[in-house]
């Protein structure tokens, strides 16, 4: 495996290059084009620039996260085409530029949804959290404002101000796509794009739904063994894979992570490995990677995808705010420099152990 950090480029991310080449054992970064929006086509001269700005910081650029779907994709709108010939540009032109990982995610309006961008725990560290009860009181636009009003200046990545004001006819535009269309529309997708993905080598890799259970009555499918294993199947090609992320499929407890990690052997191609603390089934909080901080077990996590072969680049994710750092929430330097080198202590200790 390859140990990385994502980061969202020089213009975006309070935390640079410099500083996460001095991280032990970090030798990638995961990026992105921050500012294109979903549906446009990815230039090459950019995405050049991106992958030699980080070159010549010397790190690797391990993969692209994301590379976002269009609503009329993931909705099944007839407009889809349009953007499915754009996405298979973009993949052209980082295939072009020797990329073989693109991370995406199939959520309907959210990428993700947490109710509180900076609970304080008992150490003074403030984390991302979320409880079913706030979701149940909330409206979606009240949960924007909620979420752009706390990001400490930041844009977080899939709440888009521009995307976000045109909340009402996210909603309207999914109000007959029940998890089956939902299903369809990413088959058709697929279809779509493996032959580019077959020519470059491409790997897809399908971001869990977080959390992994419907909110605000939208249709998530990404969020349990049975669903993820469909998929697999229904595209039955290994450029169809997936990222596992524990800290999403953990979201709900009756998901088994090493058991889901073996079952996926040969299709994951990215990992985000990090830990979540429960108070109740729909009550966590983002806690620190070590497993004695939250619920998950990570010597187990990281030994299962050890058992299966995993060879891809893997990421801490997101980390506590601590040491006074302001930061994106979840994306500052400290807390994942320390997730990044605890997993790595946990690799080394579970090679060695094999060799003896
Ligand atoms: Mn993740």
């Amino acid at each position: 495996m390859q140990m990385t950090l994502r980061w969202y480029g020089s213009r975006f991310d309070t935390v640079t290059l410099q500083q996460i080449r001095q991280i032990p054992g970090v030798t990638g970064v995961i990026s992105t084009l921050y500012d294109t929006a979903p549906g446009d086509v990815w230039e090459l001269d950019a995405i050049l620039a991106l992958k030699k700005e980080i070159e010549d910081a010397g790190l690797s650029l391990a993969g692209i996260e994301s590379v976002n779907v269009h609503d009329a994709i993931k909705a099944g709108l007839p407009e889809r085409d349009k953007y499915i010939d754009n996405y298979i540009a973009t993949l052209e032109n980082l295939g072009k530029a020797d990329i073989h990982l693109v991370c995406y995610n199939f959520m309907p309006v959210f990428d993700w949804t947490r109710t509180e961008l900076a609970r304080v725990r008992p150490d003074g560290s403030t984390v991302l959290a979320y409880t079913q009860e706030a979701v149940d009181k909330l409206n979606p636009e009240e949960m924007f404002s909620s979420i752009s009003s706390d990001t400490n200046g930041s844009i977080m990545p899939g709440w888009e101000p521009e995307r976000m004001e045109h909340i009402k006819e996210l909603f309207e535009m999914y109000r007959n796509v029940d998890d089956e269309a939902l299903f369809a529309n990413l088959k058709y997708f697929l279809e779509r794009i493996m032959p580019v993905c077959d020519k470059y080598d491409i790997n897809m890799a399908i971001h869990p739904d977080d959390p992994a259970w419907s909110v605000f009555g939208l249709p998530r499918i990404i969020i349990n063994k049975a669903n993820i294993l469909r998929m697999m199947k229904m595209v039955d090609n290994p450029h169809n894979g997936v990222t596992f992320c524990s800290g999403s499929y953990g979201t709900n407890l009756e998901n088994d992570l090493p058991d889901m990690i073996r079952s996926l052997k040969g299709r994951i191609h990215f990992a985000h490995v990090r830990n979540l603390k429960f108070n109740s089934p729909t009550d966590f909080e983002e806690a620190a990677h070590l497993s004695s901080d939250g619920t998950f077990d990570m010597y187990e996590i990281m030994l299962a995808l050890y058992d299966i072969g995993f060879t891809g680049p893997i990421r801490p994710d997101h980390g506590r705010m601590i040491w006074g750092e302001v930061a994106m929430p979840g994306y500052g330097l400290y807390d994942r420099a320390l997730g990044a080198a605890y997993l790595n202590g946990l690799w080394e200790a579970i090679v060695k152990s094999h060799q003896k």
